[in-house]
């Protein structure tokens, strides 16, 4: 059986500050499957992005893995354009899709986003409650019924 394909998504040129985060959540996402996007997680990738990469091959390459994605794990907390279209790329397809959303994040959460009844949007205060949202979201993918 092939792993679990996961598409994790999370703000590069909407702003870098959350990337710790990232890291350690594609860390525990690894532990279930494939991370197609590990790259979101690169503490030493910038606002600017990939070295020697254009656009198009970044938009591209994405919307390939985006296509072979089983999941989408999204960090909302930082507002990104990016962010946004992946999710209703995600949506489109129709797979499973965790929203989450730091408690104290700097901007109120788009209303299309936290209005959305197909969307599952988790609160959470610190990484240990985050890590567990995923946790119980990744298992309900892999063992139950969503
Ligand atoms: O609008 P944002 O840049 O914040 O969008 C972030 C989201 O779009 C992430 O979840 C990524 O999956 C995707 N994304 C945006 N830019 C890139 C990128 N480099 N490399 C990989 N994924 C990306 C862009 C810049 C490069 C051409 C120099």
């Amino acid at each position: 059986m092939r792993p679990v394909a996961i598409y994790f998504a999370g703000s590069i040129r909407g702003g870098r500050e959350n990337v710790a985060f990232y890291h350690d959540l594609i860390e525990l996402l690894s532990e279930y499957g494939e991370v197609l996007t590990s790259h979101v997680g690169d503490t030493e990738m910038s606002v600017k992005g990939e070295d020697g990469i254009t656009d198009k091959t970044v938009y591209q390459r994405d919307m390939e893995w985006m296509c072979r994605a089983d999941v989408l794990v999204a960090d909302v907390s930082v507002p990104s354009l990016g962010v946004g279209y992946e999710i209703a790329r995600a949506e489109m397809r129709e797979i499973p899709i965790l929203c989450l959303y730091h408690a104290k994040a700097r901007r109120p959460l788009s209303a299309i986003v936290s209005g959305n009844p197909l969307l599952q949007i988790v609160r959470y205060r610190d990484k240990e409650e985050a890590g567990d949202t995923v946790r119980k979201f990744m298992n309900r993918v892999i063992y139950g019924k969503m």
